[in-house]
């Protein structure tokens, strides 16, 4: 059995080590116990890809060189026929994000989604320009009925192109048109992977990943770009908010509501509901102060950007909020939900709720949730929490809540960079070009109990502020950094290397942008497709100086984005073990030929410091080949806030002649 470990070395969060010595004490169990006791798989040849159960003349598990399947298959084919079959379930999990919420969005035109409503029309209008529906003289609700109904009928396309496709740089389209991956429909996307990888079909390993890349494109231009674009149409296009994350901001004397998951649909209404004065009236019916909302996870990103509500925290903290005892009701929708959280719960008083049709856990309450009576529902899911207040017993809640502000859309950045007058990225590629800004990385992705919680996020997020590299976020990789207070304006100064630090003195964002949940990674290519179109910093996204890293992945939607993202041009490196390490043939289609052909690539690399070099490798390389100068920080770091410090730093006369000079 596998060495348990340490409260330190499973996590780098205070607020979580507090929490997971708390479960041993109370003897509760946690992922992270869990991950030290599953031991690898004996053969080691599972989280390799070689192991394949496609039919029932298997398990086949290859664990010679030259083996094959009880059918032939090649230890690459299994390799690449088990990564394509992941990246198509993480495309159909949040496709399927997508799908609802477009079908939220027709309910509210045709007034049939109580208490939802088109909320910015501006994007509505954009999303109908991509879409190529004139809008003029429309009404919103009818030019909301037919945006919703083209992204509906986006799903079930069987020819052409998905709309999306037409906003990717011009060069990307036609090497995606060349090499035979051009999205057409999303489910037929899907469908094709699963059907290429059954036993008996596709078993030339490029093949198969090209399949797997053509739906990893309907997903990334496709199914989560829908999710991000009608979510921002219903609920509103982030800018920034002050919020707060860590276990910290559920409270001791409030109603505490967690809402984990990944959709904006219900827990929107939760939001609405919980501010409503009869329930708050209600809540203190129960000898509560209030009701008190936190998320977890995405369905956290989306309300933490929207509405400012406050963050649990990511992936691992799901456990850790039930073990406070705080938590009256954890309502779950989809996605990376634990199956260990209704039995964790019941160690509690905590009230465990699925609310989705297509997510049931066994030990859980289900109430279903239903866009026609959304509000009801939310109604009845606050009232739950508030009459379980009173069966609450001892509460540990860590002293850990740390300020961020995110918030950072595309069309925030757009309009930050640019001003008022004239949205642009002109400034943000100058600031590449001048070598103020070395490059930028794209840090998402998930955590995973395996390695210690946050510390990969953490150091590298670090060591690229340093080294001026400008940092986004998504996902609960967002939320790591938040909690250790990177992902606000004052980071900079700490953080920064000099030149990152003159831009964010210049225009007062953080050094690291917080853009969303995991879907909202189709806003990092419509950023990267704007900076190539803004001029200066080559004409595709695969020219930018620009590396996608997702240093503590664990879901198979990580898979997904890393694929679209490699497709769109982007040099993607995942952390921990690769699934398809004992495939020579399969990590050299991932990395040469991809790149040959697109111009990105998807690399495993298991350890911070090699992930770390490549990236900036990877961005000297860009930089070089657009004849941009060498990245050289002694250039920098002479003004704004740092020349007053060292200003204030001289003796007192020199001081004022540096400052008043000859008007003294
Ligand atoms: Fe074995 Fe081939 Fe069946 Fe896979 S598809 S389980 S390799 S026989
Ligand atoms: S929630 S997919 S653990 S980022 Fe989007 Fe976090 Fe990964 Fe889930």
């Amino acid at each position: 059995m596998a060495k348990k470990r340490t409260a330190e070395e499973r996590s780098i969060d205070h607020a979580s080590q507090q929490l997971l010595i708390r479960a041993d004490s109370l003897g509760l169990d946690t992922a992270f116990a869990r991950a030290d006791a599953m031991p690898a798989c004996p053969i080691g040849a599972g989280s390799s890809g070689l192991c394949c159960k496609n039919c029932f003349m298997g398990p086949c598990r290859i664990t010679k060189e030259g083996q094959v399947g009880v059918c032939g298959a090649t230890s690459s084919t299994i390799a690449a026929r088990n990564m394509a079959r992941a990246i198509a379930a993480g495309s159909a999990a949040h496709s399927d994000h997508g799908r609802d919420v477009a079908f939220t969005l027709l309910a509210a035109a045709e007034g049939e989604a109580q208490g939802y409503q088109v909320r910015d029309d501006v994007k509505l209008r954009a999303v109908a320009a991509y879409y190529g529906v004139p809008t003029a003289g429309k009404t919103t609700a009818a030019l909301a009925k037919e945006i919703a109904q083209k992204a509906i009928t986006e799903f079930g396309q069987q020819k052409g192109e998905l709309a999306f496709v037409k906003r990717a740089p011009k060069k990307r389209q036609d090497l995606w048109r060349k090499y035979g991956i051009a999205p057409r429909g999303i489910d037929r996307e899907v469908v094709d992977v699963l059907h290429r990888t059954h036993m008996g079909d596709d078993q030339h390993p490029e093949h198969i990943l090209k399949g797997a890349l053509r739906c990893a494109l309907a997903d990334g231009w496709g199914g989560s770009m829908i999710a991000t674009e009608l979510s921002d149409v219903l609920f509103g296009t982030p800018s920034p908010k002050v919020g707060q994350v860590n276990l910290g901001v559920l409270k001791d004397d409030e109603v505490n509501i967690v809402l984990h998951g990944h959709e904006p649909t219900l827990s929107e209404m939760i939001v609405a509901a919980a501010s409503e004065p009869e329930l708050i009236e209600y809540a203190k019916s129960k000898g509560a102060n209030g009701i008190n909302l936190a998320g977890i996870c995405c369905t956290s990103n989306e309300i933490l950007l929207r509405q400012g509500v406050a963050s649990a925290g990511n992936f691992l903290n799901q456990e850790l909020a039930l073990i406070t005892g705080a938590v009256e009701a954890m309502v779950v929708d989809v996605q990376c939900i634990m199956q260990a959280l209704p039995n964790l719960a019941a160690k509690f008083h905590t009230k465990f709720i699925t609310t989705s049709p297509k997510v049931m856990i066994q030990g859980g309450m289900h109430i279903e949730f239903d866009e026609h009576r959304a509000l009801d529902i939310a109604r009845q899911i606050v009232r739950v929490a508030c009459d379980n207040y009173p069966n609450r017993g001892e509460v540990v809640i860590p002293d850990d809540a740390q300020d961020l502000i995110p918030g950072f859309s595309h069309e925030y950045i757009n309009y930050m960079l640019g001003g008022s007058f004239r949205a642009s990225f002109r400034p943000l590629n100058d600031a590449i070009m001048s070598g103020r800004i070395r490059g930028v990385v794209a840090d998402v992705g998930c955590n995973n109990p395996r390695v210690t919680q946050d510390k990969s996020h953490a150091w590298l997020v670090r060591e690229f502020l340093k080294n001026d590299v400008l940092v986004v976020q998504t996902g609960c990789g967002a939320l790591a950094s938040g909690k250790l207070g990177l992902v606000t304006g004052e980071a900079a100064l700490e953080h920064a290397g000099p030149g990152l630090r003159e831009v964010c003195e210049a225009t007062g964002m953080p050094p690291v942008l917080h853009m969303g949940s995991c879907v909202d990674n189709t806003r990092i290519l419509t950023v990267l497709t704007q900076m190539a179109q803004e001029g200066g910093l080559g004409d595709d996204i695969a020219d930018i100086p620009a590396v996608g890293l997702a240093p503590e992945w664990m879901s198979e939607k990580a898979l997904a984005i890393g694929a679209y993202a490699a497709a769109s041009g982007a040099c993607v490196i995942f952390g921990l073990e690769s699934p398809v390490e004992y495939s020579d043939e399969v990590t050299r289609v991932m990395d040469e030929v991809w790149e040959k052909e697109l111009g990105g690539k998807l690399l495993f690399v298991s350890d911070d410091e090699t992930m770390f070099k490549k990236s900036l490798e990877h961005i000297d390389k860009k930089r070089a080949a657009l004849g941009l100068p060498e990245y050289d920080p002694s250039r920098f770091g002479r003004s704004g806030d740092q020349r007053m410090n060292d200003v204030l730093a001289l003796p007192l006369e020199t001081q004022a002649d540096v400052m008043y000079g000859g008007v003294r």
